[in-house]
């Protein structure tokens, strides 16, 4: 099939991380009238988890692995246009605070994240990477955020959601929002470990999450 070969395009532009390749890839893919969404999650973010795994294996190393985020946003610079447009009529409202949490600099799926929130509607404040505690609750606060939202891609910088839970919780104020959490290492039971109200796995799967949370706080 036509859409499975251009899928597999995609994924192997990130693998050779190859920049020319990865815009062909999503040029044809638009032609093809893929939903870009699908582009990104059985393409691109594919290609991703292969080089994390290389990396992991030491058969590839840190350069890599940027040449390999650059690859991924030269497709995303094709991509993200066909995303806006599609979802201009879509109308959601809720105020976001988005990051990723203290020590993790890992931007590319929060981003994803940001951009499609925006294009729902939600009004998001994408606080950028290596977001301190006080730095998520104050913006929460000043802006009276319905969600906060956090990204973690590492192990070790896992606990820093849990630590602006808790710190919420200490100010007394944890219940004026919605927690969710997400990032490659992150999973349903982390969450609910940590007492967050909402864990997903794509970003599309965090819209839809973030529209039913929201919708029940109201
Ligand atoms: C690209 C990359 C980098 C780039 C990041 C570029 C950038 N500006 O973002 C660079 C080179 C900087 C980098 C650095 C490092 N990296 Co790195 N990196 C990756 C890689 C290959 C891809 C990450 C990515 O962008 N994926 C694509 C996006 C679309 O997916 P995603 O982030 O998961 O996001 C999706 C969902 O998770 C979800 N989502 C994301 N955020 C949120 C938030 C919420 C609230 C919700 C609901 C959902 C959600 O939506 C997104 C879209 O669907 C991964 C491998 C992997 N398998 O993830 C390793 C990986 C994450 N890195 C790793 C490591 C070890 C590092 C370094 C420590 C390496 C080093 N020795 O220096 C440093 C850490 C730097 C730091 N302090 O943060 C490890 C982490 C291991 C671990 N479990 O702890 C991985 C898994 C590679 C591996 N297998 O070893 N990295």
């Amino acid at each position: 099939m036509i859409e499975e070969k251009l899928f597999e395009d995609l994924k192997n532009a990130i693998v050779e991380l190859d920049d020319d390749k990865a815009v062909k890839g999503a040029k044809d893919s638009i032609a093809q009238g893929i939903d870009p969404l699908e582009s990104i999650e059985k393409g691109l973010s594919p290609g991703m988890q292969i080089i994390g795994d290389k990396f992991d294996r030491m058969e590839v190393y840190l350069p890599e692995l940027i040449r390999a985020g650059n690859t991924f946003n030269a497709a995303m610079k094709i991509l993200e246009p066909e995303i806006v447009k599609a979802g201009k009529d879509k109308k959601s409202s809720g105020t976001v605070v988005l990051g990723t949490v203290s020590g993790d600099i890992h931007k590319i799926g929060k981003d994803i994240l940001a951009m499609l929130m925006k294009v729902r509607g939600f009004d998001v404040h994408n606080l950028g990477e290596d977001v301190s505690m006080s730095a998520f609750i104050n913006k929460a606060v000043e802006v009276k955020a319905d969600i906060i939202g956090m990204s973690s891609l590492l192990t070790t910088t896992m606990p820093g959601q849990k630590e602006v839970i808790d710190l919420l919780t200490e100010k007394g104020v944890r219940d004026q929002f919605i927690i969710m959490v997400g990032g490659g290492p992150v999973s349903q039971e982390w969450a609910q470990e940590i007492g967050a109200d909402g864990y997903a796995e794509t970003a599309e799967q965090a819209i839809v999450l973030a529209e039913e949370l929201i919708a029940g706080k109201k």
